[in-house]
């Protein structure tokens, strides 16, 4: 079924320090300031995991111009994420800035016509938030153009070899619209990274959304294109975050019309039944006819997982993996969520082992 090669038995993989530099202490949940999920240990666990593996080879991470951010960015949003730690540094405490009034669609006339607060710092951190767990601080803007850099540098190795890489990208970036950051996310890597695939490749491509959270951003950044599929399964968002996007009736619209597709997951599904949905998109996916592949992979899925209630195991990955394998397309996996620092390498590397054809660990 699948004669794809991706070189000598090796997956590349991708990877940027500069990561660190985003590194807030805390963040503001139930209005209580606490210690962050996604914190920068996170990413060095990864690398730890993929380095002690020589299977996996690491590539050289390349700086990308703005310009392929602004096909997706609105470019005025991620001028203000250039300024905003510094603009609103005066009027915090802490080292990072988190907002304290957001752009409710109730105070807007129609999408769009919202006017940015420019002489307001706070008002325009709040403008372009949509909750109060995504700090910034004063690296936080280097730190997303180097995830966004790893994504893209995994996906010039993806054209080239028409195989599989992993961009182990951090902050992650689903949760990222074309004018929003929220959900620990700023710059949408995955978004993106589809969108220049389809541009390169001349055809559309698919973005397969396996973390626990719906990617609302991604499906925003969409919903009116034919350019890009996606396709997300998650928690429902009547219990999950981010609760107001996700639900299976949103399929496109205009152009999109059909071209996104969200699976709603009960609380506590375990591996059989996900590998089972995960099969059935899969065939959804290859029924669009696409060319290409991005995987946003999020294994916040795992039974472990501190802020999520899905039960897959240790040995869920792997296949989850494998599956995504057999569309044989080109396909660039990036990093989004999983928040169990424990098993997080293994997980990730289970599903990379997986999705690049490699043979499966003794110990899942
Ligand atoms: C990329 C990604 O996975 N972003 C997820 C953002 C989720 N933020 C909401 C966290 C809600 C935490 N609820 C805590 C429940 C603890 N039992
Ligand atoms: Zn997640």
């Amino acid at each position: 079924m699948v004669s794809r090669s991706v070189g000598s038995g090796t997956m590349r993989w991708y990877f940027s320090p500069k990561h660190q530099l985003h590194d807030p202490d805390r963040e503001v949940r139930a209005g209580t300031p606490t210690p962050g999920f996604e914190v920068a240990r996170r990413a060095e666990i990864i690398a730890a995991e993929l380095s002690r593996d020589e299977e996996f080879s690491p590539g050289e991470v390349h700086s990308f111009d703005r310009r392929v951010i602004d096909q997706v960015h609105d470019p005025r949003m991620v001028d203000w994420l250039e300024e905003a730690w510094a603009e609103c540094r005066p009027f915090s405490e802490h080292r990072e800035i988190i907002p304290d009034v957001f752009r409710h669609a109730g105070l807007s006339i129609g999408e769009g016509h919202a006017r940015e607060p420019r002489d307001k710092p706070m008002a325009r951190l709040g403008f372009y938030s949509f909750d109060s767990m995504t700090p910034i601080v004063e690296g936080t803007y280097e730190a997303s153009r180097s995830a966004v850099d790893v994504a893209l540098s995994a996906l010039d190795e993806v054209l080239e070899t028409r195989g599989v890489a992993y961009g182990l990208c951090r902050p992650p970036g689903h949760h990222a619209s074309t004018a929003m950051i929220g959900g620990y996310c700023f710059f949408n890597n995955a978004a993106v990274t589809a969108a220049e695939m389809a541009r390169r490749l001349g055809g559309p491509v698919a973005i397969v959304d396996v973390d626990y959270h719906h990617g609302n951003g991604t499906q925003s950044i969409f919903y009116d294109r034919d350019d890009v599929f996606y396709a997300s399964l998650h928690g429902a968002p009547s219990r999950a975050f981010p609760y107001f996007l996700g639900y299976a009736e949103e399929s496109g619209v205009g152009a999109g019309a059909g071209w996104n597709h969200n699976v709603e997951l009960e609380r506590g599904v375990a591996d059989d039944e996900y590998l089972y949905l995960l099969a059935q998109i899969t065939e959804t996916v290859h029924a669009r006819g696409v060319v290409g592949v991005v995987i946003s992979l999020g294994v916040d899925t795992y039974m472990n997982d501190p802020i999520s209630d899905l039960a897959l195991s240790l040995s869920a990955y792997f296949p989850a993996g494998r599956l995504l394998r057999e569309l044989a397309l080109p396909t660039v996996v990036v990093q989004e969520g999983g928040y169990d620092q424990a098993d997080l390498g293994i997980n990730v590397r289970s599903f990379l082992r997986g999705v690049g054809g490699l043979d499966r660990l003794d110990q899942d």
